[in-house]
Formats: structure tokens, sequence, C-alpha cells
């Protein structure tokens, strides 16, 4: 596959500093080398540079609950230009971050792809945080917790883009591996019917069975699947280099479950990494988990295993 790169190192979305370095740490982990080595025609387009300040005619009362809003907003439109070209060039955009609010960029710009080119597009955001808050119930004020309430067309965050939202159907909403959520997250989520997968279901249910539901539904919709992956879905054990880390997550195994099977499944057409902070990471660990796994993502196999082969199918 034809692979496109953009690194977006943002990091005032996120509480602390350091998720600016993200792409480059990825970079080191040789995330370019590890997809060239399993055939696929890689381009590496740098780093997006700082975008200049945005207007954004929010709400004041809103506007005051979101932390660096100009900064934030003058990125996403920025990103969202570059994803949407990079989406309608056919190749896989590949998004390297930067914290989480990238994803209002990114995905904004693809789901405009979509629109424009009649597919149906799925999120499926894995992740230990749904991201689901708005400014009124948004404990923090930053805005990496607010990305896919964006991305659902969320009214009071529509100006942070400076035209208007292709939101993505809530029913095309995927969280998976959720181990917090704010009480007023909660809730929306729940008015809105949002698929929440937490740990809970994950430790019941195992993976497998969880992503074969899913990938089952896609595949009958046909949908151009992104994915939007924060690394803090998996374990601190296996990923310590990022700032919200929550015990309790995906053990290295499991993630790379998820990735092989979304890989036999042939659906994913763009992706995020997001939130590998290379200033809390210890020798670069997590970078190069978070490298392992993007491999998986596109076709790495340790046995010859042919598609569909997996447990549960
Ligand atoms: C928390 C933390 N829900 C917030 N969010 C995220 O501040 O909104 N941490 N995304 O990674
Ligand atoms: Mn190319
Ligand atoms: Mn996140
Ligand atoms: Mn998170």
């Amino acid at each position: 596959r034809d692979i496109e790169i953009l690194g977006v190192p943002l990091e005032l979305g996120a509480a602390s500093r350091g998720t600016l370095m993200g792409p480059d740490a990825l970079r080191t982990a040789g995330i370019a080398r590890a997809l060239a080595g399993l055939g696929h025609h890689v381009t590496d387009h740098g780093n997006l540079h700082d975008a200049p300040l945005a207007d954004v005619a929010m709400d004041p009362e809103a506007a005051a609950m979101c932390r660096f809003l100009p900064e934030i907003a003058g990125w996403v439109r920025t990103i969202h230009a570059r994803s949407c070209e990079m989406a309608a060039r056919g190749g896989v955009p590949v998004f390297l971050g930067g914290d989480h609010s990238i994803s209002m960029g990114t995905v904004s710009g693809v789901a405009r792809h979509c629109a424009a080119a009649g597919r149906e597009l799925a999120v499926l955001w894995v992740d230990a945080h749904p991201d689901y808050n708005v400014p009124s119930t948004s404990p923090s004020g930053n805005m990496h917790g607010m990305a896919l309430a964006f991305l659902a067309g969320e009214p009071v965050l529509a100006s942070i883009l400076d035209r208007p939202v292709q939101a993505v159907a809530r029913e095309n909403l995927h969280v998976f591996g959720a181990r917090s959520i704010d009480p007023g997250e909660r809730a929306r989520l729940r008015a809105h019917g949002i698929d929440v997968v937490d740990m809970r279901q994950i430790d019941e249910r195992g993976v497998a069975a969880l992503m074969a539901e899913r990938i089952a539904r896609w595949q009958q919709k046909a949908v151009w699947l992104h994915v939007s992956f924060d690394v803090d879905f998996l374990d601190p054990e296996a990923a310590p280099g990022t700032g919200t880390v929550v015990p309790g997550g995906a053990t290295y195994r499991e993630a790379h479950l998820v990735m092989e099977m979304l890989s036999d499944a042939g659906l994913v057409c763009s992706l995020d990494l997001v939130e590998l902070n290379p200033f809390l990471d210890t020798r670069g660990r997590t970078a190069l988990a978070a490298t392992e796994l993007v491999a998986s993502l596109f076709g790495r196999r340790v046995l010859d295993r042919q598609p569909g082969a997996t447990a549960a199918a």
C-alpha cells in the first residue's frame, strides 16, 4: 500500500508538555523502516509547522473552559486541510501525534473526503478515555479530552473548524479500551448511544470476540475505517511514555491481536497514533511498542497465517 506519514507535533491539548516530540521519537523507533520492510511504499511528509492562532466564534462561557483554544483551532484547521488532501490522493494517511486534539483535524479531514467520495466513515477510538467531554463537562479544560465529541458534531465545539463539520454518525463511533470516564462524559455517551467497550468487557469476553463483532458490521457496510490509537490504551507497564496513564490497560498481546485482526479485515484506510510523550518514556519503550503495533496493523505476522484464521473467526 501507499502509506503517507505526517507528523503533527502538537502538545497544548494535553496537561503535560512533551507530545510535540512524539513524531520524531516514532521515526527514531523506525516506523517508516518497519512499514517499508513489509513491502509498502512509504512517504514521510515531515512535520506540520506551528499554525497561526485562529479566531474562534465560540460561546464565551464555553471558550473559557477550553485551554489554548486559538492555538489548537489554528492547528486543527491546518491539519484538516492536509488530511482531506491526503485522503483524496488515495494513499493511507498515517498521522503521528501530538496529543489527541490533532484528531479533530485528521478525522474531520478524512470525513470531508468520505462525504465527497460517498464512503461511509467509521471511527475506532482505541483509548483509555472516550474523549467525549464538552467544555461544560470537562474537569480539566484540556482539549484532547473533547476530540471525539467534536467529531460527533457537538454544536458548542463546531466553530473550532472554519467550515461546517462533517459529523461522524453516532452509530459509527466506537470507543475501545475505556477505563477512565468523567461523570458528565459518561452521561453524554449513554444519551448518544455510543458503542463503548470498556476494560471489563475485554476481561470478560476477550478482544477477539469483541473485535470480530465490530469487524463483521464494518465489512457489511464497506466502511472507510479510521483508527485513532491513543497509546494509553496499553497498560502503563507496556507503555509508560504518555501523560495520562491509567492502570488496568490492555496487554501488549491484546493490543497486537486488535491490530492483527484489523489488518486481516483489510478495512483500515487511515490512522492516528497519538499521545506518545517521549519526555516521560523509559528508554524508548513506548515508542518501540507503538511502532511494533503499527507494523502489525499493516501486515506483519509471526507466522504465515491466512486472513481470517483468528480464534474468533
Ligand atoms: C480527562 C482526561 N477525561 C479530561 N482525558 C484524556 O481531561 O477530559 N486523557 N484524554 O488522555
Ligand atoms: Mn506515495
Ligand atoms: Mn485520547
Ligand atoms: Mn487517553
